[in-house]
């Protein structure tokens, strides 16, 4: 198992929801390096390039007006097994169907508003953290 990155967002529900702090320190608490970090909040655009593997399905009307709601953090994540294990820690897509303990179910009220995104391979985290962050972003 080797060191790798991840892109990470805390998304507008938990912004709002004034849960940044705790996502923050659960992410420490599990050993993860923050190498990137940013406040913003995203466009229509900007969403539709991020979850383009998305445009067209029959949620991601839904899904864009949720993400373009409010601010969001984004985040680049390093740890050994970093894709999967922040997976691991956010839990199921559905916060119903979360494990105890994850941040989805406790901070996730529905499919669409659940808290937190993460990676699902190497090749969308390395395509994830380059669309958000440059060179000089990543410490
Ligand atoms: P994410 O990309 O946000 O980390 O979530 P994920 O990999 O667990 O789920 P993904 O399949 O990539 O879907 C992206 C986001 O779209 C919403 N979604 N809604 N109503 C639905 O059937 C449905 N399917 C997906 C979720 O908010 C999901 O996080
Ligand atoms: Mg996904």
């Amino acid at each position: 198992m080797s060191i790798e990155r991840t892109f990470a967002i805390i998304k507008p529900n938990a912004v709002q929801n004034g849960n940044i702090g705790e996502i923050i320190t659960a992410i420490e608490k599990d050993g993860f390096t923050i190498r990137g970090l940013r406040l913003t909040r995203l466009t229509p655009a900007i969403c539709q390039g991020f979850y383009a593997e998305h445009v067209g399905k029959g949620f991601y009307p839904e899904l864009e007006n949720f993400m373009t709601e409010s601010p969001v953090v984004l985040l680049c994540l390093e740890r050994e097994n970093a894709i999967a294990r922040w997976r691991e820690v956010m839990g199921a897509t559905d916060p119903a169907k979360a494990a105890e303990g994850t941040l989805r179910k406790k901070f996730g009220e529905s499919m669409g508003r659940n808290a937190t995104h993460g990676s699902d391979s190497p090749a969308s985290a390395a395509r994830e953290v380059a669309y958000f962050f440059n060179a000089f972003d990543l410490a």
